[in-house]
């Protein structure tokens, strides 16, 4: 047998991870499970809440999105929520048993006049023993470096798929400017949070792309979001898989996906994102054998609806999983540099 690799690599080709989505299925969730092993503590899975502190009004255009005005999905539009709303959600989901609390805001980049509220807001969470993660849209180096001081420990900023399908979901920003945020975080000292979308009727090549793009980074991010498209009527890739059922992920290539995630990023969280509460408990299953270590919790994500408290902790029971215990989160780049 061919000794399974469970070390950090950043040069990962575009053949070497079409060979492992290529692989037998049992096979490749026997080696992601490995390479699991020897980074994580299998069975423990993080829980994680969301939290929307702006809703919808969004000038981007991004396919999959209920909250962008190109859209019409019904979201209404917010304002920015007040700090103490934000510290009682997040009181109430630390109450329930939630160890990191990410905060969301339909922006394509925040305004300065935004940035001592959120610098509040991520004082207060992190006060409360909570991990912080925020998603504002893209970041000068100037707010990068705000939000670093004030102690957040991710920021959240897809690249949702490959370089290639990236341009028909999305054309108000490159996936260059999305690079270059993800540099200022980097360069801030913040743990990177980026994953993206599968099942936006993107192809396998997609998203072999996808997942080259995010493993060949100079560093892996330290989080890895993977959401299936919760399709959302009025936005045009929900109407799209809508009109087009056969277009939808099939379970099996969405495990495959996080397995191969799993396999390419050894030391990061892949996180089971977006789409659960469509998924049924075995495909979930199959999702934690392959490598997936967190969840979001709760009734709601940012708008779309959630797979909810008392469906997650039944099928924690039924597969014996445990929620991993609170430590303090690593800054960026010691994790893999502690690996090296
Ligand atoms: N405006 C910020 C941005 O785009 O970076 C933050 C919020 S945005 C909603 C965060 C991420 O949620 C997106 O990058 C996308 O990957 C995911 N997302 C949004 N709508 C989704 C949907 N309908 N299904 C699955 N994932 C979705
Ligand atoms: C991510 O990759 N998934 C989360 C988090 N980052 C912010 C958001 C999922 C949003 C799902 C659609 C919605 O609730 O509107
Ligand atoms: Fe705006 Fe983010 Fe939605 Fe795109 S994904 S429309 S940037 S809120």
């Amino acid at each position: 047998m061919t000794e399974i690799r469970t070390d950090i690599r950043t040069d990962w080709t575009r053949e070497e991870i079409a060979e492992l989505f290529d692989l037998p299925f049992p096979e490749l969730l026997f080696r992601a499970a490995q390479v699991h092993r020897s980074h994580h503590t299998a069975g423990e899975v993080q829980l994680c809440t969301l939290l929307s502190i702006k809703t919808g009004g969004c000038p981007e255009d991004c396919g999959y999105c209920s909250q962008s005005v190109h859209a019409d999905s019904g979201v209404e539009a917010t304002k920015l929520m007040d700090v103490r709303q934000v510290l009682q959600s997040a009181a109430q989901a630390k109450d329930a048993g939630s160890q990191r609390f990410c905060m969301g805001a339909a922006w394509r980049n925040p305004k300065d006049r935004d940035m001592p509220k959120i610098v509040e807001i991520v004082n207060g969470v992190r006060a409360m023993g909570m991990e912080t993660c925020m998603t504002l849209g893209m970041l000068t180096p100037e707010q990068a470096t705000m939000l670093s001081e004030a102690g957040l420990d991710y920021y959240n900023h897809n690249i949702d798929s490959s370089p290639e399908y990236y341009e028909r979901a999305i054309s108000t920003r490159t996936m260059d400017e999305r690079l270059e945020t993800l540099d200022h975080v980097r360069d801030a000292g913040i743990n990177v949070c980026s994953g993206g979308i599968v099942g936006m009727g993107e192809t396998r090549e997609d998203r072999v792309g996808f997942i080259q793009t995010l493993a060949t980074l100079e560093r892996h991010p330290e989080s890895v979001p993977v959401n299936a498209l919760v399709p959302v009527k009025g936005t045009v890739l929900g109407d799209m898989l809508a009109d087009t059922p056969m277009a939808k992920i099939d379970d099996i290539e969405f495990v495959r996906t996080i397995a191969v995630a799993r396999i390419t990023m050894p030391m990061s969280m892949v996180r089971l994102s977006a789409g659960r509460e469509s998924m049924s408990e075995a495909t979930q299953a199959l999702c934690f054998m392959a490598g997936a270590n967190s969840i979001f919790t709760g009734d709601k994500l940012l708008t779309a609806d959630n797979a909810g408290d008392d469906a997650d902790a039944a099928l924690f029971a039924k597969l014996g999983l445990t929620a991993l215990k609170g430590e303090e989160p690593m800054r960026a780049c010691a994790v893999q540099e502690a690996a090296e």
